[in-house]
């Protein structure tokens, strides 16, 4: 192949347009979430799906990390959510049986923030710890 009168080997040819692809693939990978955490609401408080023993568990986070939050309500007949007050996020209230998910942008400033349910922010509010 000929580029302005200059031979170039086609597989310099293959490793450009293989660069190109993987720039154009960038932003769609730092922008895909670093951590999903689960929680399932029931009783009124929210749980690791993994130990449904401890309420309101605190969400361990890094710095500005991007963050996937799975909400599962298994708490029949009840509506519940999940929000950041300080930061403006929150999804919008499911039903009993219903899962949704919302993507987080956590804060650059380590610290701690609270996530809440709105409907039930007296008894379903916990810590999130931004290290
Ligand atoms: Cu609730």
């Amino acid at each position: 192949m000929s580029i302005c009168g200059r031979t170039i080997s086609g597989r310099a040819v293959a490793a450009l347009a293989l660069l190109m692809v993987l720039v154009a693939l960038l932003p769609a990978v730092s922008s895909t979430p670093s951590r999903e955490i689960t929680l399932v609401v029931h009783d009124m408080a929210f749980y690791f799906e993994d130990d449904l023993h401890t309420p309101n568990p605190t969400l361990e986070v890094r710095a500005g990390e991007r963050v996937r939050v799975v909400l599962e309500n298994r708490d029949r007949g009840m509506t519940h959510d999940f929000a950041v007050p300080v930061l403006d996020a929150a999804l919008d209230p499911i039903t009993w049986n219903e899962t949704e998910t919302i993507v987080i942008d956590m804060p650059k400033t380590p610290g701690t923030y609270e996530y809440v349910c709105r409907p039930h922010r007296l008894m379903m509010r916990g810590t999130i710890r931004v290290n």
